[in-house]
């Protein structure tokens, strides 16, 4: 017998759920309730919605690793209830969250859809309602009465992503998400048209590993022309700092000068984890193709291949947080985890 998808929907913040501060004219988070009272079309969707919202919305600037520890903590106490997930989050910080959770929520079988807009759900002109009534649908996809998509996805203006694939790229459109290595996933028409191809399938005897230990004992840093050594030194020496992502440039280039190199080789002989990523928006780090990246190779430093910074830098600190053996921690780096790499 046919039986309605069970969705749940969790409410952390973001634009869409914000109103005008009339004192100071600036956005806010306000109350969840009124949100879906402004979308009455969500009574029209063929499933039912249950939702959770965080006690305290908050625009995703303030996002950090403890609220994403209480998103997979929800999905994880309410995993066997619904079929699936939608997360309303503020666009700022939406990659990095969605390129988190894809690492916490291991052999997921049910899709978790960030969704939120650029524009309050209030304004006349708003993107939340298209973004949420979609992101909504997509969750309920099912073949044979198994989910469609069974991994961490980002909706945004008419476009299903793999969530650790993305980066914000405008603060102006609508069309505010891209994923530059990997084609969407699905995108909204007249019809849907879905990659299949592309899709994540997980081994459906594996139970759901939920993850919530996080090193926040990172940093990254985005190299420019003009920086020195005592600049980057200073950042090697931060107090117990145990990863970093080198935002290089090109394929993974970076200054040949020997106090570069000399100060990246003391700081990794001490502990240091180093992951070499790429400034550009699109392409992959090859270390080796040139001289300025060649030595950086041998001594040890990590590729973060074509990996976005929002998935190295959450991937750096979820492998911190999973103590990995030191010897064994450039391998499982370089190894995809949830197609975030590769
Ligand atoms: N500052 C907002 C946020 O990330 C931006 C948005 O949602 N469009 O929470």
């Amino acid at each position: 017998m046919y039986k309605k998808p069970a969705i749940l929907l969790i409410y952390t913040g973001g634009t869409i759920g914000m109103v005008k501060d009339f004192s100071t004219g600036a956005l806010k988070a306000f109350n969840f309730d009124q949100l879906l009272e402004r979308i009455p079309e969500l009574n029209l969707l063929d499933c039912s919605i249950a939702t959770y919202s965080f006690d305290t919305p908050i625009d995703s600037s303030d996002m950090n690793p403890e609220h994403w520890v209480s998103m997979v903590s929800i999905i994880e106490e309410n995993y066997d209830r619904y079929d699936g997930f939608v997360i309303l989050h503020g666009s700022d910080t939406m990659s990095y969250s969605a390129s988190a959770l894809s690492f916490m929520l291991q052999n997921l079988q049910k899709p978790v859809v960030l969704t939120g807009s650029q524009l309050p759900i209030g304004d006349l002109r708003t993107d939340a309602k298209e973004n949420l009534i979609t992101a909504i649908q997509v969750a309920t996809f099912q073949v044979n009465s198994v989910p469609l998509f069974q991994e961490v996805c980002l909706y945004f203006e008419y476009k299903l992503y793999r969530g650790n694939r993305t980066t914000k790229v405008s603060a102006e459109l609508f069309n505010a998400f891209t994923s530059p290595n990997v084609p969407h996933l699905a995108e909204s028409g007249v019809h849907f048209k879905i990659n299949e191809a592309l899709l994540l399938k997980h081994d459906p005897t594996k139970k759901l590993a939920v993850y919530k230990q996080m090193d926040t004992r990172v940093m990254i840093l985005k190299l420019f022309p003009g920086i020195n050594q005592s600049m980057f030194e200073s950042i090697l020496k931060i107090p117990h700092l145990k990863g970093l992502i080198l935002e290089t440039y090109g394929s993974g280039n970076a200054p040949t000068e020997k106090w570069f190199l000399s100060c990246l080789h003391q700081a990794m002989d001490q502990g240091l984890k180093v992951v070499n990523v790429t400034q550009c928006s699109g392409g992959s780090v090859n270390m080796g193709q040139y001289e300025t990246s060649t030595e950086m190779k041998e001594i040890g430093v990590i590729s973060g291949m074509d990996i976005t910074t929002e998935a190295a830098i959450t991937k750096l600190m979820f492998l911190l947080g999973q103590q990995v053996d030191a010897a064994d921690f450039k391998a499982q780096f370089e190894r995809p985890i949830c197609g975030e790499m590769g």
